[in-house]
């Protein structure tokens, strides 16, 4: 197969930035996805409905001219979020859920939640208004290792609040382990997992290869081979009926920040985002099933119709450049200077 049209994919993980960042990444993910649910972690975070209708504002303005990509958008939760917030969102339709971030586990996650017990109310409400909770899955222990932290954090704190809050939507981001993937297939229809391209196509030594490789460093940090086998399974597989769809955690940072004594987590992947998933599904010989992980899963589970555009791929080699630009600096996108089989 050369060619392939698919219904327009979406992107349910994505990181927008703001200002002349947001301006440089977003005709990536608008050229490829007809909508993204967009990660509220800016400093200060988004952590009001008035701030996220203010933020969505600006994305809107920052599309290229005539693009209809429609961004969905997240509340930061903290230990100040409110059931009265809660009930404002869910009359918020621009808004599509709720993001808990353990505190410290990512990138601007400090004001993040350090107990879940505190918050019950809130989830409570969550529930009652059919809220989606969106969870960075890591434990925050110091003192656990780092390869170690979303198998703690599924096997700890999140089964504690998936047991407590029955009726609670979940999705568990960005997964990478077969700890996940195990857990989302047993716990039911009310929870479900984004994947990126990233962790589907790298596995540690990517991090180490030659040296050390700031632009394949992200949270979670990449994973075993037997752990990305286990997530290329998850997504490609025919038992794939729904609960895992794509979210690219398209994570844009500047070459300072990358290049630096203590570089950030984050991998740009939205410049070739569903061309980088297309080699994932050929590669596993489940091209057929690229369309239902990447636009008919993520509205199944959100409760939103599936896009009327359709996306074509076809295969034609191209070469990623070397940077791209990020507001006044530059970004080394994923796959800098090499090839990507498919073309949009
Ligand atoms: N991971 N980088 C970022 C966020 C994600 O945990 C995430 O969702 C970021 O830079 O915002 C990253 O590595
Ligand atoms: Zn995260
Ligand atoms: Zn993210």
């Amino acid at each position: 197969m050369d060619r392939l049209t698919i219904t327009q994919p979406d992107d349910w993980h994505l990181h927008l930035r703001d200002g002349d960042r947001l301006i440089s990444v977003i005709a990536d993910t608008a050229a490829r996805f007809g909508r993204a649910v967009v990660m509220p972690n800016l400093k200060p975070p988004v952590v009001s409905v008035a701030m996220a209708l203010a933020y969505r504002e600006r994305i809107l303005a920052a599309r290229p001219a005539g693009s209809g990509f429609d961004p969905l958008m997240t509340l930061y939760l903290t230990a100040d979020t409110t059931p009265a917030q809660i009930q404002q969102v869910a009359a918020t339709p621009e808004i599509i859920g709720v993001k808990l971030y353990p505190a410290g586990a990512t990138t601007n996650s400090e004001a993040g939640v350090t107990s879940l017990d505190a918050l019950a109310p809130v989830f409570e409400a969550m529930a009652e208004h059919a809220v989606p909770l969106l969870i960075h899955g890591e434990s925050i222990d110091p003192a656990d290792d780092v390869f170690d932290r979303e198998a703690r954090f599924v096997d700890g704190a999140l089964t504690r609040l998936r047991a407590r809050h029955g009726a609670l939507k979940i999705v568990l981001e960005h997964i990478t382990t077969a700890d996940a993937v195990a857990w989302v297939n047993e716990t039911g229809p009310l929870t479900a997992a984004t994947i990126t391209a990233h962790h589907l196509l790298l596995n540690r030594n990517a991090i180490f290869n030659g040296g050390l490789r700031p632009h394949h460093y992200c949270l979670p940090v990449l994973k075993r081979e037997r752990h990305r086998e286990a997530l290329v399974q998850a997504a490609t597989s025919a038992a794939n009926t729904g609960k895992f769809f794509l979210g690219t955690d398209s994570a844009p940072h500047s070459i300072a920040a990358k290049h630096s004594a203590c570089g950030c987590a984050g991998i740009y992947t939205a410049h070739a985002a569903i061309e980088l998933y297309a080699e994932v599904f050929e590669d596993a010989g489940a091209l057929d099933r690229l369309e239902a992980f990447a636009s008919f899963h993520g509205p199944a589970f959100y409760g939103l119709p599936r896009n009327r555009a359709t996306l074509t791929l076809v295969r034609e080699p191209w070469t990623v450049p070397d940077t791209l630009s990020f507001g006044d600096e530059l970004l080394v996108p994923l796959r800098a200077g090499e090839r990507v089989r498919w073309r949009v």
